[in-house]
């Protein structure tokens, strides 16, 4: 019987770059850890930091009660649970897929008598165990296994539950990845912008992400609007004042040699939108442009 200052035991399979972090996490904070990858040598090092190396996944598995996985892809997670004992087991899945792959997974795991939460881990490996690296893992399934499991589930970065249905962990991955990409897009388009001027862009970063962390707050107003289904509530900059102001960048693109490939089709709903009688909205609009209507 484990006392309650005993830290809970956990399996780990795969030990690819996100998976020796957690590793590492886990062994720092005093879990005794049991890994297990399909190249064996990348778990030489943990084993030499103090983790139990087993020769196979069945193994693993059998090892204890909590098992996090956190491989490739879906095929990979399917390749290495089949023929282990899932029985009774905790599975923890923070390998990166897509939310109709994490309901059918969990449906799997559940007719080989698993429990299962699906993860989504929003950090890259240098920011795992390290408090206020801004990191976090989603995770979705049974609220109550996440609350049994969540002090250790939250040791290599913060743990959030953010919903029962198995699929919202990676829905949630993906829609913070796309915003994040959004961004990145928009950073790209501004570095593009000063390139061919005297501006050094290490002077010019600050400044963008000032005000990229500024503006981010914006997304509270979008979600108040969207709940309320009133867009034009709490507006300061309409879309028709906003869609009048899209020559200046376009403008300026031409101006500066920069090809307007990423802004251009954000004006465009922006218009489409204008034309539909969205003018006294905010930009909240062109969300439900980008949702095609069930059929
Ligand atoms: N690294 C990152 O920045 C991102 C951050 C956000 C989350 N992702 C996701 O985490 C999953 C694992 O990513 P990773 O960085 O550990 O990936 P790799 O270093 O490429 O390691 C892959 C591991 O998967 C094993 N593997 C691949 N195919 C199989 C298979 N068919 N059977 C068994 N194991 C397999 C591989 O084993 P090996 O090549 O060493 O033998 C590694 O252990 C991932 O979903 C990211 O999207 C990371």
């Amino acid at each position: 019987n484990r006392t309650d200052t005993e830290k809970t035991p956990v399996t780990l399979l795969g030990l690819g770059a996100m998976g020796t972090a957690l590793a590492r996490s886990w062994l720092a904070a005093g879990h005794p850890l049991t890994v297990w990858n399909r190249t064996p040598s990348r778990a030489r090092a943990l084993a030499a930091e103090g983790a139990r190396t087993v020769e196979s996944a069945a193994a693993a598995v059998a090892a204890n009660t909590l098992v996090v996985v956190c491989l490739l892809d879906d095929a990979s997670v399917e390749d290495t649970l089949t023929g282990t004992d899932l029985t009774g087991k905790d599975l923890v899945n923070l390998t990166t897929g897509t939310p109709s792959q994490a309901r059918a997974r969990a449906a799997w795991a559940a007719e080989r008598g698993a429990r299962y939460l699906a993860g989504g881990i929003m950090a890259v490996p240098p920011m795992i165990g390290v408090p206020g690296a801004g990191g976090f893992v989603l995770h979705s399934g049974a609220r109550d296994l996440f609350d049994q499991c969540r002090d250790t589930l939250a040791v290599p970065a913060g743990a959030v539950h953010v919903g029962e249905n198995p699929g919202h962990a990676a829905l949630h991955d993906v829609a913070l990845l796309s915003a994040m990409y959004g961004m990145f897009a928009g950073a790209a388009h501004a570095f593009a912008l000063i390139r061919r001027e005297d501006i050094d862009p290490t002077a010019f970063a600050p400044l963008l992400a000032d005000w990229l962390t500024a503006m981010a707050g914006a997304v509270h107003g979008t979600a108040e609007q969207l709940r309320d289904g009133d867009y034009t509530k709490g507006v300061t900059s309409t879309l028709a004042m906003q869609v009048a102001g899209t020559p200046t960048f376009l403008g300026t693109a031409e101006e500066q040699g920069v090809s307007p490939e990423l802004l251009a089709p954000f004006f465009a709903l922006m218009r489409r939108r204008l034309d539909e009688g969205g003018g006294e909205e905010d930009l909240t609009g062109v969300i439900d442009l980008l949702v095609s209507r069930p059929e």
